[in-house]
């Protein structure tokens, strides 16, 4: 790899040396009057930095740079020349942020408390909807660079911040983001949790997370539809029968049945863990009446009628879905019964055929789709391989696009 980058601070390096810092300024003006991508607001800042990083007499040198090529490179003096060297990725899934996305020096100063210079790398990476900072601290060994710290910052639907302060050894990282990441319902309120990463002699390692309690039911319910997002439901009911029984003062500015939705969402969990309808949860929202109530009735009929896969995938049909919110600040905006949910509860019928069908315990396709509508039961909408883990939102399209396997 290489590029406009590590050629020309290896020729700089190489043809004047590392101490003439006129040049070194001139250098990174010259590199800063490259045309600047579309969306950027900010002058770029210094791309290349002249620093004494792993203990030996020679200077080193690290630039970033995101324009073209979206480079990141250290310099070492080795064999009579300075030459480039990539940055240590600790990205498990082998795409280093700092190549995708526009990287920047943030702090060379000593991170670890070690009176040797460290690299802290900030690399914005820009969507549509949201923007994500990931943060990459690197400290030197005898053998180079190590990643020592890698954390994605997401600024979407809450003010996220991160900081260095000071800490007992070294810096601490201070992060806040909002507490579900990049969790698609915007109009709910998204609670921030703040992390503090401090180092450990190894690296910066996790060592405080922080959540403050809901404090009005939106916050609430949203905690409870997160977990219930990702296939806890253990917290989900927890969440949702919170929800209900009113703890917290509701916004009288909306117009939400908070607690008709978290009944009706008790109900689905026990249908999607196979259970019978013992506690009344789907009466209970059928009485409350309004658009909310009769979503919740057709789905009973369905589950009657038809078939799980039916009752939820009515729900996505169902025009009473767009009556019930319009997309408040705050409010629901969306039923909550996605495309790729009822998917996945596709596939894991599916799975569950298919495991039947090798089992030799049926064999009429009939009755396999009946079964499987009601066995869904152990076979969660989380974990659909039954490996123990559960599967999260970034594998839900995966997983609908392969095989139906997630991991
Ligand atoms: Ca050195
Ligand atoms: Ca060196
Ligand atoms: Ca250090």
């Amino acid at each position: 790899m290489g590029g406009i980058l590590e050629a020309a601070v290896s020729e700089y390096l190489n043809a004047v040396g590392p101490e003439d810092e006129a040049v070194l300024v001139a250098l990174n003006a010259a590199l800063a009057t490259l045309p600047a991508l579309d969306w950027e607001e900010a002058p770029w800042p210094d791309a290349v930095w002249v620093v004494g990083q792993d203990g030996d007499e020679d200077l080193e040198a690290v630039a970033a740079f995101g324009r073209y090529g979206l480079e990141s490179f250290w310099f070492d003096f080795r064999e009579e020349a300075y030459q480039g060297y990539p940055l240590p990725g600790a990205d498990p899934i082998g795409s280093p942020p700092w190549w995708s996305g526009v990287a920047e020096v943030a702090s060379l100063a000593d991170l670890n408390g070690d009176g040797r210079a460290d690299l802290l790398l900030s690399s914005e990476l820009r969507g549509a909807s949201a923007t994500i900072y990931y943060l990459d601290a690197f400290t030197w060994r005898d053998s180079g660079p190590e990643n020592v710290l890698e954390w994605p910052v997401e600024y979407w639907a809450e003010p996220s911040s991160w900081a260095l302060c000071d800490g007992v050894a070294g810096q601490e990282f201070v992060v806040t983001c909002p507490a579900f990441g990049i969790y698609d319902a915007k109009l709910l309120l998204h609670p921030i949790q703040t992390r503090i990463y401090a180092w450990d002699g190894q690296r910066f390692a996790l060592t405080e997370t922080s959540l403050p309690e809901p404090t009005r039911v939106p916050d609430q319910f949203n905690r409870a539809e997160a977990a219930f997002e990702r296939g806890d439901y253990v917290a989900a009911t927890a969440g949702f029968l919170a929800v209900t029984t009113g703890l917290l003062e509701d916004d009288e500015r909306l117009e939400v049945d908070w607690a008709g939705f978290a009944y009706f969402r008790l109900r689905q969990i026990e249908v999607l863990r196979g259970e019978p309808e013992a506690n009344g949860y789907l009466a209970a929202v059928v009485e409350r009446g309004g658009a909310v109530g009769e979503l919740a009735a057709n789905f009973g009929r369905a589950l009657s009628d038809r078939t799980v896969l039916d009752a939820f995938g009515g729900l996505q049909r169902s025009e009473l879905a767009a009556q019930v919110y319009q997309g408040t600040a705050e409010g629901l905006g969306y039923i909550g019964i996605t495309g790729p949910r009822v998917l996945v509860v596709g596939k894991g019928m599916e799975w569950v055929m298919d495991r039947w069908v090798v089992d030799g315990r049926w064999s009429a396709r009939e009755e396999l789709t009946r079964a499987a509508a009601y066995e869904l039961g152990p076979h969660s909408l989380a974990d659909l391989d039954v490996d123990g883990r559960p599967l999260n939102g970034g594998c839900w399209s995966r997983g609908m696009r392969g095989t139906g396997r997630c991991d």
